[in-house]
């Protein structure tokens, strides 16, 4: 086991089966035009947490560890789009399905759907588009994690209090140590963001753990 400093306490990392978890660094949250801008959103604020999730991602494959990308996107006929979900955000402006400057929004196969070149999945790293805002959510994760008998997750991505607490709070309910890496995450809301740390670590780390590359980095080398 490795042992990173984190918050509350020591994280124990068990190097032959631990995932690093990069949630939805897409285009469509990240990049102007796409849906995130379209719900009101300052969309610098995701990006200027990119070059912390592509040092985590180059880190994760030195080892040889496994990675895991999401993509939050529909079939193009939205048949796995709940109408709650498409028709929320009343005044927002475009919705699921229409289309913006990036092809039509949260849509596979989308220019907007697909992730930044910084932290774009090479082959064989596991790449799974996910319907909810949480990762198991009528997805195939749950089996493809047990089947690689991995037990540790660490999670990055976008945004922090949707689909990265959404995604760790599934996990940690499944069974699985979960670590926040709290540099490698980033909200639209400055205030969510420290709120979700507060809220998964508190407690005695209720839903998991959290920390930063630096203490990360140095356990691991
Ligand atoms: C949102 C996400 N914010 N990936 N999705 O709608 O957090």
């Amino acid at each position: 086991m490795i042992e990173v400093a984190a918050e509350p306490y020591p994280f124990k990392l068990d190097p032959e089966r631990t995932a690093l978890v990069v949630i939805d660094m897409q285009r469509d949250f990240v990049e102007h035009g796409g849906f995130g801008a379209a719900l009101g959103n300052d969309v610098t604020r995701l990006q200027a947490i990119i070059p912390a999730v592509a040092e985590i991602i180059a880190l994760f494959r030195a080892k040889g560890w496994p990675i895991l990308h999401t993509r939050e996107c529909h079939r193009p006929d939205l048949s796995d789009c709940p109408p709650s979900k498409r028709l929320r955000g009343e005044g927002a402006g475009l919705r699921i399905g229409d289309t913006g400057a990036m092809g039509r929004l949260l849509v596979r196969g989308e220019p907007g759907a697909a992730i930044i070149p910084e932290c774009a999945p090479l082959d064989g790293e596991m790449v799974v588009d996910k319907p909810g805002k949480g990762m198991f959510c009528n997805t195939d994760v749950e089996a493809m994690l047990h089947e690689r008998g991995i037990t540790h997750l660490v999670f990055t991505g976008v945004t922090t209090e949707v689909c990265v607490q959404t995604s760790m709070r599934e996990a940690n309910d499944r069974g699985f140590e979960c670590l926040l890496m709290t540099d490698c995450t980033e909200s639209y809301f400055a205030a969510y963001k420290a709120a979700v740390i507060s809220m998964v670590t508190a407690q005695g780390g209720i839903v998991g753990w959290a920390t930063d590359l630096a203490a990360l980095s140095s356990a691991v080398k």
